[in-house]
């Protein structure tokens, strides 16, 4: 039996509650060692995880790592809410008792990590000295090493986040033990997998899985679904899946500070690493603040709504990352950053790491290289010729401080306030390039409706959207009518409020398919717009779903984009409008209680569509 009170005096890990917490899941989970973890461990973790085997070089300061083949993405079935409160229940958050979730979990962990050490990582998610550092203190369990790497890259980690808590209770336990993965039946009938967060008890227990959102806790599972439950619960803040930017105007001295939600991999960590396109650069710098969670909360001294991420990292997609789409991630993926790829495809013989979109073709020389799973390319039948060298979903890990266009006051405790709150997902036809809308609840009903095109001709019909409110539907942490009220009471709060927007970057042509609009750097143009209109410098033009954009009021010096692309852009197709009202009305009705002020902007629209 391992001594756990001396690991822990050794660590000088003093709070009372968190060394209760770690002896009654060493026990349970059958943990042959324990170990306390800060970030100041990296290097020695990093040359551990190398002599393991875990990790692989891939040049130098670089690390690759492979999931097991059937643990590559969050599996959204597996995945649950639990309270003791059945009014907790959503039509997202896939709600269960919390009398029934917990002792299923316990029983997956009891002695399922004999053999291995528990890690200790005491975290931080939110600067040091945030107004809500206090709920985003936690300390995740982990019996996996390469999540320990991936945690001290993606949260503060060490014991001092947690020693000195007011409330020495109060911080999320975060148990992830990882399970046998080749004896788990994923995606099977017989699938042993559960990702549960017990959100009234401030408790997160997953098993079953070492990969991304499902093993490194402080990200989805605490920076989202808990953080959302307790920003409810306090009625104090909002917890979304937004990324965050700083726009500079170097003319007027001015800052500006978007944030806004992109339904997974739709772009939300290409926009927060955007640099200025070439002929605006000496004007405008975008700096980075986050690319996956922001925390919303109003300051009380000056009354304003205020932003910031509680992350420490990036978990970004790898695919299509290259020096025209983002040139700003392949530097925070640099030698020397100690970044860690996953499930990217890999040459042992030269260390190179390659996929799909890093260049336009793969390594014309396959000498060496294996695809993610570690199968020789040169071993390819002519069947498998086509197959991907990386997975859709390989990611890399790396730290804040690595990415080129970080925000000078990122690690600031006071968080920046918010100018704007923005929506955008995948839509082929009907949404403009922006519309503006400058009434609270209209932008709240916005963010409730915002879908992405379904992909699979299976999951839905041809122009109908999968909802994802507010790109929160995989982070629902209770019901979609109080989550709507709670947007309104907190953003409404506020003494000025946000402007808000609908983007969209991805409308196509219906003939060839080429995207209307260039996206990426570009996206910054229609930005400025909304900051401008924002400010009274810019009409627009008023349309029933919000205000667009006139031609002449978009600055597209460098632009190259056909006439007939930009009108349409900037119209809007009210037969298509009209259709999409009515899908609407029944994505809405089948939450219970939604506010009455979203269903008014819902008819307002409505009854605008129709004059
Ligand atoms: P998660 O980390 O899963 O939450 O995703 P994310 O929203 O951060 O996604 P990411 O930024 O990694 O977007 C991934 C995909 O969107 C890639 O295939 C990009 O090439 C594509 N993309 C991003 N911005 C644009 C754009 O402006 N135009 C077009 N056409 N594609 C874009
Ligand atoms: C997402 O799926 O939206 C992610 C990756 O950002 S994960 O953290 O695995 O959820
Ligand atoms: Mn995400």
């Amino acid at each position: 039996m391992v001594d756990v009170e001396a690991v822990l005096d050794e660590a000088g890990l003093s709070n009372p509650k968190v060394r209760e917490y770690v002896r009654y899941w060493a026990e349970l989970t059958g943990a042959e060692r324990v170990e306390v973890v800060g970030a100041a461990d990296d290097d020695r973790l990093i040359a551990e995880a190398l002599e393991a085997g875990e990790l692989l070089p891939a040049g130098d300061g670089r690390y690759y790592s492979r999931s097991y083949h059937k643990d590559t993405a969050r599996s959204e079935e597996r995945t649950v809410v639990a309270t003791s409160d059945e009014k907790d229940k959503g039509v997202y958050n896939n709600w269960r008792p919390s009398s029934e979730m917990k002792p299923l979990l316990e029983g997956r962990m009891r002695g399922a990590s004999a053999g291995k050490t528990m890690y200790v990582v005491p975290y931080l998610m939110a600067p040091a000295g945030n107004a809500l550092a206090p709920w985003g203190t936690g300390v995740e369990l982990t019996d996996t090493r390469t999540v320990v790497l991936h945690m001290i890259r993606m949260a503060r980690v060490g014991v001092e986040y947690v020693n000195d808590l007011e409330d020495p209770d109060s911080f999320v336990k975060a148990v992830h033990v990882t399970g046998d993965l080749e004896n788990l039946g994923q995606g099977t009938p017989d699938d042993q997998r559960w990702f549960v967060t017990v959100a009234d008890e401030r408790t997160i227990l997953h098993y079953g899985s070492s990969y991304g959102g499902n093993a490194l806790l402080g990200k989805i599972a605490h920076g989202l679904r808990q953080g959302a439950y307790d920003g409810w619960a306090s009625k104090k803040f909002l917890a979304e899946q937004y990324m965050l930017i700083g726009i500079h105007d170097k003319e007027t001295g001015k800052d500006y500070h978007i944030c806004g939600g992109f339904p997974s991999a739709s772009g939300k960590t290409n926009l927060a690493m955007m640099l200025a396109p070439d002929v605006l650069g000496d004007r405008y710098h975008v700096s980075f603040y986050g690319d996956d969670i922001a925390w919303l909360w109003v300051d009380e001294k000056s009354g304003k709504l205020y932003g910031m991420n509680p992350e420490y990292g990036v978990f970004g997609v790898a695919k299509d990352t290259n020096e025209v789409t983002n040139p700003t991630a392949l530097e925070s993926l640099a030698e020397g950053t100690k970044v860690i790829f996953t499930n990217v495809a890999y040459n042992p013989t030269t260390q190179e790491v390659w996929w799909e979109g890093r260049t336009d073709a793969p390594p014309a020389d396959v000498t060496g290289w294996e695809d993610w799973k570690g199968d020789a390319i040169a071993d390819r039948s002519p069947e498998q010729a086509n197959d991907p060298w990386a997975h859709p979903n390989s990611r890399f890990t790396t730290t804040l401080g690595n990415v080129p266009n970080i925000a000078k006051d990122y690690d600031e405790p006071a968080g920046v306030p918010i100018d704007a709150i923005i929506f955008g997902g995948r839509t082929r036809d009907r949404e403009p390039l922006i519309r503006a809308i400058t009434d609270l609840a209209e932008g709240v009903y916005d963010g409730l409706t915002l879908g992405a095109e379904a992909t699979f001709a299976a999951e839905g019909k041809e122009g109908v959207l999968r909802y994802d409110p507010m790109s929160n539907r995989p982070f629902m942490a209770y019901g979609e009518g109080d989550y709507a009220q709670h947007y309104l009471n907190v953003v409404g709060a506020a003494k000025e409020q946000p402007i808000f927007a609908h983007v969209n970057w991805f409308q196509r042509d219906p003939e060839d398919g080429h995207f209307l609009w260039p996206g990426y750097r570009d996206n910054l143009r229609p930005l400025l717009w909304l900051i401008q209109l924002k400010n009274g410098e810019v009409k627009g033009h008023q349309t029933p779903v919000g205000i667009i954009p006139t031609k002449e009021e978009l600055n597209l010096d460098g632009v190259e984009i056909s006439e007939a692309d930009l009108a349409k852009i900037l119209s809007i197709d009210t037969a298509r409008w009209q259709q999409e009202m009515g899908y609407r009305t029944e994505h809405l009705e089948q939450f219970p209680n939604m506010p009455e002020a979203i269903w008014e902007a819902h008819r307002r629209v409505e009854k605008a569509l129709e004059d």
